[in-house]
């Protein structure tokens, strides 16, 4: 397939978000920490896609957030590259909506700022990425403990009023809001109050060695839980026929008592496009035919994505030149919030 199938016909340069209605405008990141899983594709980089044409959207690459633990900068450059790509081998078009690398527009660490002189220390220290990788370790970095205003600066910067992500960020979003309500309290309006958006299916892919847990890009590279989106479909299928499912027989939808099942299941239904988890168990008699089922529909996802990534991946220029293009819109579109709210802080 020559490369100029599996993209947008025009250049990025063709952008016509202006054309869209003004009242939705989405924003969400992904961090480029590892390979991305099938978690961060439905919690996150699907939706982004089915979302594109319905509202102003804005989609990051949030590099930045990939400094609050110990990184070594070589592979956080690559790994932007990766993301970056697989957004838009995921079917994102930059002609639809703002591929942008955070780190390009400087407006989200100078409002990150202001939302740190807003934010209370100990709103911070509740967080549970602080809780988890941070508290009580003198060589913590103080971005672990003062990230979340950055990222509640990432989503304030651009109006947003939904924020498609996983059902682990629940945590962050609120903190958002209750920062951007106290500002526009304290300061005056300046910033919209966005609403958490929550996938309908697989809002928490869970890990399939270990069901009680999410499925994590952070998880070591050789873990056979973790179903990357760029493992070869032989890798895929391993994964899943070794996934941990339970002492029962019986394929029955139960998060509680069967959490690898209904992972299983949830995964399923996600990539059939369906919403009915519960509905799927009944077609299977054994873990091991709705293994292999699972494992069909998975590759079948993500086998196509990988074509298109090898097609993008052999020209970085498109893929820099997108974020290029992203980066000036970026910047132009989060101009006037950090205007206004420099403004009303009183600087
Ligand atoms: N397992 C998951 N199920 C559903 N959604 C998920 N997301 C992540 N894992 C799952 C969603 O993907 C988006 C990007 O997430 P991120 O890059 O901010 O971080 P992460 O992938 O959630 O985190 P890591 O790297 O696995 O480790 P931690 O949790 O330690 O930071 C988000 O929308 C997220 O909800």
């Amino acid at each position: 397939m020559s490369i100029t199938t599996a993209m947008p016909t025009a250049s990025p340069s063709t952008f016509v978000s202006s054309s869209l209605p003004a009242t939705r405008t989405i924003f969400s990141g992904i961090k480029p920490t590892g390979r991305l899983t099938l978690g961060n594709y439905y919690g996150a980089l699907r939706r982004f896609v089915d979302v594109q044409n319905e509202a102003r959207c804005v989609f990051s690459i949030v590099n930045l957030h990939a400094l609050t633990v110990e990184h070594d900068p070589e592979r956080l450059r690559r790994l932007t590259c990766e993301v970056a790509t697989l957004f838009l081998a995921a079917g994102l078009d930059p002609r639809a909506c703002i591929i942008v690398r955070q780190s390009d527009v400087p407006a989200h660490t100078e409002l990150a700022y202001l939302l740190e002189s807003t934010v209370y220390v100990g709103e911070l220290t509740r967080m549970i990425q602080y809780k988890e990788k941070g508290r009580g370790r003198p060589m913590t970095r103080a971005s672990l403990l003062t990230y979340p205003a950055l990222m509640a600066a990432d989503i304030l910067l651009y109006g947003s009023t939904e924020v498609p992500v996983g059902d682990d960020q629940t945590q962050h979003l609120e903190l958002t809001r209750n920062l951007a309500m106290r500002f526009n309290r304290t300061y005056g309006e300046v910033f919209v109050v966005p609403e958490l958006s929550r996938a309908v299916v697989a809002a928490r892919v869970r890990d399939l060695a270990t069901p009680t847990t999410k499925m994590s890009k952070d998880a070591p590279e050789e873990s056979m839980g973790t179903i990357r989106l760029l493992d070869p479909p032989d890798v895929v299928r391993r994964k899943v026929m070794r996934a941990v499912t339970d002492a029962g027989r019986e394929v029955r939808y139960d998060v509680e008592r069967q959490p690898g099942v209904a992972n299983l299941l949830d995964i399923l239904a996600a990539c059939r496009g369906g919403t009915d988890p519960a509905g799927l168990a009944g077609g299977y008699s054994s873990y091991g035919a709705l293994k292999r089922e699972v494992a069909d529909a998975v590759v079948a996802v993500v086998a196509p994505l990988q074509e298109r990534y090898a097609e993008l991946a052999a020209d970085p220029g498109y893929v820099e030149e997108t974020l290029r293009l992203g980066a000036e819109r970026a910047r132009a579109m989060a101009a006037p919030t950090l205007a206004a709210a420099k403004a009303a802080i009183g600087l």
